[in-house]
C-alpha cells in the first residue's frame, strides 16, 4: 500500500515508514527493467526526499520493496541521482560520520562506513552508471543500499542505544496516533 499524502503537479509525496516498522526489514527485489512505473516511483521518491527534507531515500522507506534509491547531497537540490539495482563493486578505507534517517526521525548517531566506494547501477534512463565517490555522497549511498537489504543505521549501534531509540519511536507513535 502506498499512502499518497499530497500532490504537486503529477508527482506525489509518499508516506515514509518509521522504525520499528517491519516493512523496513524486507529485502527489496531487483528491478528487471526501468519501466515507466519505476520512473514515476523515482520522481515521487525525489519529491518526497526534497519535501522531508533529506539527502537520500530508499524505496522500502515508502513501502515499495524494489531496489531503487535516490540521493541529492546538494543544498540547492541541483544534483538528483537515482540508482536502480545499485551494487557496491569496491570499497576502501573507513570513515565515521553522524547519520540520521527519515525512518528514525530526531536520532543522530555516528556510524562507521567505507570512505570510498565504486557503485554500479542503472540510472533513470535504464543505462549502466558507474560512480566512484567518497565523503557524504559515499556514506549516503551506503546508507540507502542498506535500506534495500532491510538494514538501518541503528543496527550499527549498541543494543542498549537501539533499545532506547526503539522505545522513543514507539512512544512517539503512540503520541501521534
Ligand atoms: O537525510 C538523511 N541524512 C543522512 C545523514 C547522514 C547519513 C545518511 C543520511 S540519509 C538520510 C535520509 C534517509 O533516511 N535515507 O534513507
Ligand atoms: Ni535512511
Amino acid at each position: 500500500m502506498r499512502y499518497i499524502l499530497g500532490e504537486t503537479g503529477h508527482m506525489s509525496i509518499l508516506h515514509v515508514l518509521h522504525y520499528p516498522d517491519p516493512q523496513l526489514r524486507i529485502i527489496a527485489e531487483p528491478v528487471p527493467e526501468v519501466s515507466r512505473d519505476i520512473r514515476t516511483l523515482i520522481d515521487d521518491m525525489l519529491e518526497t526526499m526534497y519535501d522531508a527534507p533529506g539527502v537520500g531515500l530508499a524505496a522500502p522507506q515508502v513501502d515499495v520493496a524494489k531496489r531503487v534509491i535516490v540521493v541529492d547531497i546538494t543544498e540547492d537540490k541541483s544534483k538528483p541521482l537515482a540508482l536502480v539495482n545499485p551494487e557496491i563493486m569496491r570499497r576502501q578505507g573507513t570513515v565515521q560520520m553522524e547519520e540520521g534517517c527519515l525512518s528514525v526521525p530526531g536520532i543522530y548517531e555516528p556510524v562507521e562506513r567505507a570512505e570510498w566506494i565504486k557503485v554500479r547501477a542503472l540510472d533513470r534512463g535504464g543505462h549502466v552508471l558507474d560512480i566512484e565517490t567518497d565523503g557524504v555522497l559515499a556514506v549516503c549511498i551506503q546508507h540507502e543500499i542498506d535500506h534495500l537489504d532491510g538494514k538501518l543505521f541503528v543496527d550499527y549501534l549498541s543494543e542498549l542505544k537501539r533499545a532506547r531509540i526503539r522505545k522513543k519511536m514507539e512512544k512517539l507513535r503512540r503520541q501521534t496516533m
